[in-house]
């Protein structure tokens, strides 16, 4: 995998290493009087003007700017090497704020297999408004060519996909001919700012939800925009303030802690989903599994060329019916049953009736997301745990599925 390393910011110290600059970047003790080492929670709604008009510090009413959500948004920028980081209230408030830079007649090009909710939100809420959306396979950019047309606005990559973790190569769609305008968004929850940085393969907006990785602790839900465009900035920092789905100062306080062990969240989530992956590829009762940090992954040269490493996002498909897939899923017991993903506990889940149910049935079919299909969030639990778990629900979901053949 290529070297982590530089990251900057023009909105804080740039520090060359990673890790450094998650635990510093925004958050200089100098900034606060009483020179806090951890930036405080900065309940206020309002602050008082010198004059009118006249502000301190820039701050006049906390949905416009926030202290505690300025130091995550430095932080945030310097993590993705961007010059501007912006925080919103859900990863799908942050995707309805790049949505509404467009106007209506404005079209997408998104990637086919991404997260239901955002599909939900471009087929039953955007389009509504007059935009057209196109789902293509962005693993053949012959897709992509062929879908492009002038009133072409966004290209949306999700890489890896979710759920099914196909890949996309980011610096191949920024180098694909295309409308003058059109930007390219790549929504970066399933790698963290920590192994993965689209900007620097020629994306212009790195995407998060960061209630997954970047915050890491499954108690706060929040989206995160990165950008070096200046007027893309202006535009979606104008959204932020004129439609108002922020984020209260206790998550933005919340997310600013979590991403200060990313760095090590990640590594240890990495090293327990290879062998967790290695497993389930070894285990008879697996028909395929898609992990982009194991060779066998079809897309695994991309993620060498364009990640340094790998988070703990495996999909795969079981042997089997939807019974097997229920068994299996309901007799775990570290892995929990549920949605979301990129916390410290590992959770399972079954994409087609449950994150993915908004999904149409025809497309979810093309996908590949039918009742054997699982995918699964590896924690960071001893992985001797995680794997005796999945290997009693797996004895108890093969033995169901033979005791159902036998009958
Ligand atoms: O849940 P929210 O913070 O609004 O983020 C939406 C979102 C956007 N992009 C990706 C890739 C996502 O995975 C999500 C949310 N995903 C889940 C809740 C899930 O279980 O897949």
């Amino acid at each position: 995998m290529a070297e982590n390393k530089e990251c900057s910011s023009s909105w804080g110290t740039p520090f060359s290493g990673f890790a450094t600059t998650a635990i510093h970047n925004g958050q200089d003790p100098e900034q606060w009087s009483s020179m806090m080492v951890v930036p405080p929670i900065t309940p206020s709604t309002t602050f008082k003007q010198v004059s009118p008009g006249v502000l301190t510090d820039g701050y006049d009413y906390s949905r416009g700017g926030n202290p505690t959500r300025r130091c995550l948004e430095k932080c945030v920028a310097g993590l993705e090497g961007a010059k501007y980081g912006l925080a919103y209230s859900s990863g799908l408030a942050a995707t309805m704020t790049i949505i509404n830079t467009l106007k209506a007649g404005d079209h997408v090009i998104s990637t086919d297999d991404v997260y239901g909710g955002t599909n939900r939100y471009f087929q039953k809420v955007a389009a509504k408004f007059g935009l057209e959306f196109s789902f293509v396979d962005f693993t053949n950019l012959d897709n992509v060519k062929a879908a492009m047309k002038p009133n072409t606005k966004i290209l949306w990559v999700e890489t890896p996909t979710n759920p099914t973790m196909k890949v996309t190569d980011i610096r191949a769609v920024a180098d694909l001919e295309k409308p003058s305008e059109c930007i390219i968004v790549v929504d970066n929850t399933f790698m963290s700012s920590y192994f993965q940085r689209p900007l620097l393969h020629g994306a212009d907006i790195a995407y998060h939800s960061a209630t997954k990785y970047m915050n890491g602790h499954s108690d706060v839900v929040m989206g995160l925009i990165t950008t070096s465009n200046d007027e893309l900035y202006k535009k979606l920092q104008f959204l932020q303030y004129a439609t108002g789905p922020v984020p209260s100062a206790f998550d933005c306080f919340l997310v600013n802690r979590g991403i200060k062990t990313l760095a090590l969240r990640m590594e240890q989530h990495q090293k327990n989903a290879v062998k967790v992956a290695t497993w389930l590829q070894g285990h008879s009762g697996v028909e395929k599994v898609n992990y982009p940090g194991l060779p066998s992954h079809p897309q695994y040269e991309i993620m060498k060329k364009q990640a340094t490493g790998c988070s703990g996002m495996i999909a795969f498909w079981l042997k089997g019916d939807l019974q097997t897939a229920k068994t299996f899923l309901q007799s775990l017991k570290v892995f929990i049953l549920a949605e979301s993903l990129g916390g410290y506990e590992s959770l399972a889940e079954h994409p087609a009736i449950m994150t993915h149910a908004s999904v149409p049935a025809a497309q979810r079919e093309v996908l590949g997301i039918g009742d054997n299909f699982i995918r699964i969030s590896v924690g960071l639990e001893n992985v001797e745990d995680l794997i005796a778990d999945l290997d009693q629900a797996m004895k108890l979901a093969v033995s169901e599925c033979w005791k159902l053949r036998s009958v």
